[in-house]
């Protein structure tokens, strides 16, 4: 597929995708959102790939949905319904995924940093859910992620308020995992997949999900999986080189088997 509203690149194993619509502050379109899901799945599939990077550039993560494009949609709207099936599949991707976001990354370019699983900002970024100035809501896990990750109390603010917090309040809230300077935000990025890249993949893989499980799961129900897991990865390759490398004192070559 030919992205007109992404730019799609690999840097060894890591995949790096930029939303590309600057005049509009990467307001994510249908068709944006709708590359977007296509390359996240051509990535996630993509043998030589083992972690993505999720960013819009030095100036502007994402200002939200298009609103130029949802002014005029009902509620029954294809391309307003579409739009959640192809944040669903974003979201079902099973490699980690970074967002690097610097500037703006507001409504549903907040959500879309927050459905990845670490987020690196430049000390330039502005997280925000200003859809209630808009006479509406957060639509793609706003008002669920938020309150999860920064409490109720702080969710309710940003959400009913719309106001925009900073990297520094974002990083004191736990919204980020590091803030650095606008120049370095991709190089962290990188090293950080880098590390991630270099861990045997499949334990990775159930890492994370074991992780997200924390999120839509009862306690007991969350430990049974990562005990499924952790049984799981003992069937694998890597586990076994991983143990006997350390074992015998060299570093171990991980094949994702
Ligand atoms: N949509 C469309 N165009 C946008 C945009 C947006 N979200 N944000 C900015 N732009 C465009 C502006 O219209 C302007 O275009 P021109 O006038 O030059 O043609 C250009 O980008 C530059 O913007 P500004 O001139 O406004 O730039 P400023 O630096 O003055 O202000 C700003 C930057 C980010 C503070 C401001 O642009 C702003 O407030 N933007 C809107 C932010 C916002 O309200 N975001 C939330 C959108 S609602 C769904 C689930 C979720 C969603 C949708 C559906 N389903 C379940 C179906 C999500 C909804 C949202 O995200």
């Amino acid at each position: 597929m030919d992205y007109e509203n992404i730019v799609v690149e690999k840097d060894g194993a890591v995949g790096i995708i930029t939303l590309n619509r600057p005049q509009q502050l990467n307001a994510l379109s249908y068709d944006l959102v709708k590359e977007l899901a296509v390359a996240v799945e051509a990535l996630d599939q993509d043998a030589e790939i083992r972690v993505v990077i999720l960013t819009g550039g030095e100036k502007v993560f994402a200002a939200g949905a298009d609103i130029k494009e949802m002014a005029d949609a009902g509620p029954f709207d294809e391309r307003l319904q579409g739009r959640l099936s192809f944040r669903d599949r974003i979201n079902k991707i099973s490699k980690p995924i970074i967002a690097a976001v610097s500037g703006y990354a507001l409504g549903g370019g907040c959500e879309l940093a927050m459905s990845c699983d670490i987020i690196i900002a430049s000390e330039t970024a502005r997280f925000g859910q200003p859809e209630i100035n808009l006479g509406t809501i957060p639509g793609s896990g706003g008002t669920q992620r938020l309150a999860r990750t920064v409490g109720k109390h702080r969710a309710m603010e940003m959400v009913l308020t719309g106001e925009f917090i900073d990297a520094t309040e974002a990083q004191r809230l736990g919204l980020v995992n590091q803030v650095v300077p606008v120049e370095l935000l991709l190089e962290e990025a990188m090293e950080i997949a880098e590390k991630i890249a270099a861990k045997p993949p499949l334990a990775v893989e159930l890492a994370k999900e074991a992780i997200l499980k924390a999120f839509n799961s009862p306690l007991d129900e969350g430990l049974e999986f990562e005990r499924k897991c952790f049984y799981l990865l003992f069937g694998s390759e890597d586990r076994r080189e991983g143990m006997k490398a350390f074992l015998e004192k060299r570093k171990p070559q991980f094949k994702g088997k």
